[in-house]
């Protein structure tokens, strides 16, 4: 299209514009007639016809972008877990009602078509929902900007249990197709693997030539990222990988079939399946080629498509920030360095100039053990060219930290980008923060033990480098998509500004005391439980205990996350009825409801969801517990359930040992939608307890300088076990198999063997004040008036957890780019 032809101009907002939008699609896009449609069709046609109404807005955003050239900003990461799209796209579009009314005019219900979707799930946990918070939030903002990622075709495993355990399916999410991706082969780029390096064919400082042995085509998809009714619609990029030549015609023809189409299959598997990895690396060599793979045809994509073709690469500063999300794709590091000096010809020391001004690091973890590090002879077998760079960058490095700090080279081994020990490898985040200009943490104490502990020396040698950037969630997917009432009810009160400026939730502050409101917010809570309960019931035959608490503990399962001590809670309650301690009419009404997916090799985990499963069949199938204790653990937690469940808890359990959770945005979102927390003093608990007010909040445990304390005292989990009466018996009852069929040597002997005798995560030491906490819930929650209270004043006082919020700090703070007028 010349710059001169205006894109087609957008459909009219009418349900006989839609109409026939949906029924063309129908026909010409799938070939069938409504009478003769299958669901598939359908939700193709409406999501089709949807498309349509933002394509042209798209069409917009990439002319404007082209003619600028604006600061951009590029999201490169390995996970974008972005959930049902149509509901999305209709919002954005601002198409809700015209769809519902077009389809019920045709004799379809809308909610039946988007059952049908299948969520991309290409991510594992908060890493990748975040990233595609912060995409929603780009687009909303109005800032230029692209994400970078893996066209997975299989995404996170399918959860189901057999017998209480979890067993994983795979998840074909692209079984019937997609409508919401855009292939455009003609853009593929090649990626390289392995070989050589040689002498340079170029005479710059620095520079070698690769002589690669083998290499993948990256194909890329587009996907629509449209700003909330703001006319941008921003671009997600995802690669998938394809064998140059699909088979070998002559092994075909000579009746070698499978040989025909190994290099097609041995491409093919680079983008095949999502690591099912949460916060803790995988070292497998796929992986790796995985991260190279996508970040090399992104910097390709960027380099040569979007940038014109006399683009003058020392002014990318200014035209560009990468964003690297997590470690995953700091590979980006020294293949920007092999472009400019082995490509392009540049002396080493302005390539390095230029690249330390484009890169960015945000740092997700606290976990030593979940930082990435590659064994140095993977890399150098799979892309030695980047090895010697890195070891170039390190020597250069390593001259500077001696410079800094003489004579000290204990410090120099520990700030080394390779590692020596065990055996020699990359370790990832310190190449991140060499060549990032910033690197930041998630959540303020996330960044200040990032700067204190995990990455000390860096912080001590380059303190500006360090900054914060909290988290936040979409407002608009998180309350005003999943939340529909909640969201009238807020409306009604303070107008719709809020859904792109979420501070002013604060407005609600004074109808918190107003019992008409809190009436209203009460019977909405109460319309979400129902919903919820009428789900897990079709879905899964799960019952609730009646109208009662909804007490809720969805994230990754891990044992730093502590579902472990939830279950501590939950048998001691169980154990005290059973035992006359406590007397049943005194128990509030509740249910405990799990969601979370394990890595399918991380075993502890496994048995945790056993042990889960098996407490919640013995307490569920107690007849004397009717209507009073239930617990609820529906398989395939996902983005779609969770719109379904944080709306309807009363109950946000966020109980990670105080110094192990970077952030977590679970809690933001269950506060946003006015339940109370149940939190240690960790990641992002900290500020949301802070902004709450500690009246409505019930924080409990060590703070994290205690339990770091007590574990370098050396941490004895038996002398809890033995001196705590009630903790003992809970103990007893799991490790006696009561709730196993009297096996003690599966789940529940593992985990009574490893609370009691190591219990890394200290759960035992936080059980007294956990219960008493519990207490206080519980005495709260009598008092459902005032409880309401507290919870309408958590949503007013959440506003700061928008994910607009965090993308204003990153833009203020790191990136220097600016959102842009639209319409100039
Ligand atoms: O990232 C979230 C944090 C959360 C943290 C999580 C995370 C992953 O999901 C995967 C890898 C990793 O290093 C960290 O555990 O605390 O909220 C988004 O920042």
């Amino acid at each position: 299209m010349s710059e001169n032809t205006p894109p087609l101009a957008v459909p009219e907002h009418s349900v006989e514009s839609f109409t026939r939008s949906f029924l063309r699609e129908l026909n010409y896009g799938r070939g069938v007639d409504l009478d003769r449609a299958s669901a598939n069709d359908k939700y193709f046609a409406l999501s089709r016809a949807v498309r349509h109404y933002l394509t042209t807005r798209w069409l917009e955003t990439l002319r404007n972008q082209h003619r600028d050239q604006a600061k951009t900003v590029a999201y490169l990461s390995a996970e974008f877990l972005l959930g049902p799209q149509l509901e999305n796209a209709l919002l954005a579009a601002d198409l809700e009602d015209i769809a519902r009314d077009a389809l019920a005019n045709l004799g379809e219900d809308i909610e039946e078509l988007r059952a049908v979707e299948v969520e991309p799930g290409l991510g594992n946990g908060g890493l990748g929902r975040l990233a595609a918070c912060f995409i929603d939030s780009l687009a909303t903002l109005n800032v230029p900007s692209v994400g970078y990622g893996i066209r997975y075709e299989y995404g996170i495993f399918k959860q189901t249990f057999v017998d209480g355990k979890q067993v994983e399916k795979p998840d074909h999410w692209l079984h019937l197709g997609s409508p919401w991706e855009l292939p455009h082969p003609e853009y593929s780029v090649p990626v390289w693997f392995g070989g050589h390096t040689e002498e340079a064919t170029n005479s710059a400082e620095g520079a070698r030539t690769w002589v690669p042995s083998w290499h993948v085509t990256a194909k890329p998809y587009n996907y629509m990222v449209p700003g909330y009714r703001n006319g941008r619609v921003n671009t997600l990029r995802l690669w998938s990988a394809r064998a140059r030549h699909d088979f070998d015609l002559r092994e075909f023809n000579a009746g070698e079939y499978t040989e025909a189409v190994r290099a097609r299959t041995f491409a093919e598997n680079i983008s095949k399946v999502l690591y099912p990895e949460d916060s803790t690396p995988q070292g497998k060599e796929l992986r790796l080629q995985q991260q190279y793979f996508f970040v090399a045809a992104s910097l390709r994509d960027f380099l040569d498509h979007v940038l014109p073709e006399d683009y003058d690469l020392h002014n990318l500063p200014n035209r560009i920030t990468w964003q690297l999300n997590d470690t995953h794709p700091v590979i980006a590091v020294p293949e920007l360095m092999r472009i400019l000096v082995d490509e392009k010809g540049w002396d080493w020391a302005d390539a390095w100039a230029v690249t330390q001004k484009v890169f960015a690091y945000t740092c997700h973890t606290l976990l030593p053990e979940a930082l990435e590090v590659w064994p140095v002879e993977l890399l150098g077998r799979l892309l030695p060219r980047h090895l010697e760079i890195i070891y170039r960058i390190n020597e250069e490095f390593l001259e500077e930290v001696r410079e800094a700090f003489p004579g000290d080279e204990l410090r120099v081994r520990r700030m080394s980008i390779i590692a020596e020990e065990p055996g020699r490898a990359v370790r990832m985040a310190h190449l991140a923060t060499v060549a990032g200009f910033k690197v930041n943490g998630v959540a303020e104490l996330h960044s200040e033990l990032l700067k204190d502990k995990v990455l000390n020396d860096f912080a001590e040698m380059w303190p500006d480098k360090f900054t914060n950037v909290t988290n936040g969630v979409t407002p608009r997917r998180f309350v005003r998509l999943a939340n529909p009432g909640l969201s009238e009810l807020i409306t009604a009160g303070i107008g719709d500004g809020w859904i792109t400026d979420l501070e002013q939730l604060r407005n609600l502050e004074p109808l918190a005391d107003d019992p008409e409101f809190r009436r209203a917010f009460r019977d909405i809570k109460g319309a979400n439980k129902h919903r919820l309960a009428q789900v897990l019931k079709d879905r899964d035959g799960i019952e609730l205990a009646g109208d009662g608490m909804v007490d809720a503990m969805v994230k990754r399962l891990h044992e730093y996350k502590r579902q472990s001590l939830k279950l501590l809670h939950i048998v001691s309650l169980y154990e005290g009825i059973k035992s006359g301690r406590i007397p049943l009419e005194s128990v509030t009404p509740r249910t405990f409801v799990f969601g979370a997916k394990a890595a399918p090799g991380y075993v502890r985990a496994k048995e945790t969801i056993e042990l889960i499963n098996a407490i919640g069949r013995t307490i569920n199938a107690d007849a004397s517990l009717e209507g009073r204790l239930k617990v609820a653990f529906p398989p395939n937690y996902n983005v779609t359930l969770a719109e379904m469940l944080i709306p309807a808890a009363d109950l946000s359990e966020q109980i990670s040992l105080a110094g192990k959770e970077a952030s977590g945005t679970g809690n933001m979102k269950f506060a946003l939608n006015g339940a109370l927390t149940i939190g240690t003093d960790d990641g992002a608990n900290v500020e949301i307890r802070k902004l709450v007010g500690d009246d409505h909040f019930f924080l409990f445990g060590m703070s994290e300088p205690e339990a770091s304390d007590l574990q370098a005292e050396g941490y004895d989990p038996g002398a809890y076990y033995e001196s705590d009466p009630q903790l003992k018996a809970a103990l007893n009852l799991i490790g006696s198999g009561h709730f196993t069929g009297g096996d003690r040597d599966g789940a529940a002997g593992s985990i009574f063997a490893s609370l009691t005798q190591r219990d890394r995560f200290m759960a035992l030491a936080d059980f007294r004040s956990y219960m008493d906490a519990q207490e206080r819930v519980e005495s709260a929650y009598a008092d459902y008036e005032s409880w309401s209270r507290s919870a309408i004043l958590n949503i007013a006082r959440s506003g700061f957890f928008s994910s607009d919020r965090s993308i204003q700090d990153y833009l203020d703070r790191i990136w220097g780019a600016k959102p842009i007028d639209q319409n100039h």
